[in-house]
């Protein structure tokens, strides 16, 4: 069912003992927004963990408590622990990994941005219209008079730049740039979030200039793409951010990056100026935003390269 912000916030007041959580493969805005609560949620005497089913890349570890987010524990007789609110941010309860089995909560409240979200939780905050989760957990910490100390200022921050490719794509409103200001005003600090977000290991600033270098173009050029078998993929470390580097290419209105995931399994993003691509996504089961979506294709790699450029080309056609 979805809610207002305010019966949002009137949920977490309510609450004592909380766990708040965002989906695997966690980006900044998933992490921002988590610590960005947790840090409000913590200054009002509440017992909050954040608990994320994976690992946390280390660019993020310039803030403050990032060092408390815990992975899921299952006890050894299957028992879930009870707690007060499940805080699901930046998805629906599908994509929490292992923290959906660990807990029983006596309420879920789940706070998205993806257009994609089917509103399965039984209380939905959900506002497509956001450029992150992180300015809805701004407008909510707005909302609930809460005082943005640095530490949620950094966080909130670092969700808002992150979603926004640091307040470039079209998800950009005035709206996040005013939240933005505010939270300069009150201690973020732009230039050490940017750098520190946007680090990378020598290896893999080397390794993306040869995946860039196969970079293919497709129908006419509106399409870029780069597709990594099983060893391509194996011999990168990382391939965040390797999509927005063929953002930039004249003409192209598709990114698209392909790479292994397991055996016959390969996981999709599509980036766009102009075709909804997260109507592609969901064609395939996955999910986004109309310029940002991801989907999983479960099929070989030469049918996998085949079926999501067909798909791309019929939805550019419209
Ligand atoms: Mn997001």
């Amino acid at each position: 069912m979805r809610i207002s912000l305010k019966e949002a916030g009137t949920l977490l007041q309510e609450a004592q003992n909380i766990v708040i959580t965002a989906h695997v493969n966690p980006d900044g805005d998933a992490i921002g927004s988590s610590l960005g609560v947790m840090h409000y949620l913590h200054d009002l005497g509440k017992r909050v963990r954040v608990i994320i089913d994976d690992d946390i890349l280390s660019n993020f570890s310039f803030l403050n408590a990032c060092d408390i987010i815990e992975k899921p524990r299952i006890a050894e007789n299957g028992e879930k622990e009870s707690i007060d609110l499940l805080l699901v941010l930046d998805t629906n309860i599908e994509r929490v990994g292992k923290v959906a089995d660990a807990f029983l909560p006596a309420q879920i409240l789940n706070i998205d941005h993806h257009v994609t979200n089917d509103l399965s939780c039984p209380a939905v905050y959900l506002d497509p219209d956001s450029a992150a989760t992180a300015e809805i957990i701004y407008q909510l910490l707005r909302e609930m008079n809460a005082e943005i100390t640095k530490d949620i200022a950094m966080a909130v921050y670092t969700g808002l730049a992150t979603d926004t490719g640091f307040f470039r794509f079209p998800n950009t409103t005035p709206f996040t740039m005013r939240a933005a200001a505010d939270l300069l005003e009150r201690g973020a600090e732009p230039g050490i979030i940017s750098e520190a977000v946007e680090a990378k290991p020598f290896a893999r600033v080397v390794g993306m200039a040869k995946a860039v270098e196969a970079t293919e173009l497709f129908f006419d050029g509106r399409i870029a793409g780069i597709f990594l078998d099983q060893h391509s993929t194996e011999a990168l470390d990382s391939t965040e951010g390797l999509i927005d580097a063929l953002r930039v290419i004249e003409g192209t209105d598709v990114s698209l990056l392909l790479k292994w995931k397991e055996e016959n399994v390969f996981r999709v993003s599509m980036r766009s100026k102009k075709t909804n691509v997260s109507k592609v996504a969901v064609s395939f089961s996955g999910g986004g935003h109309e310029r940002a979506a991801g989907c999983t294709l479960k099929m070989s790699f030469s049918e996998a390269k085949r079926t999501i450029l067909e798909a791309l080309e019929k939805a550019m056609e419209k």
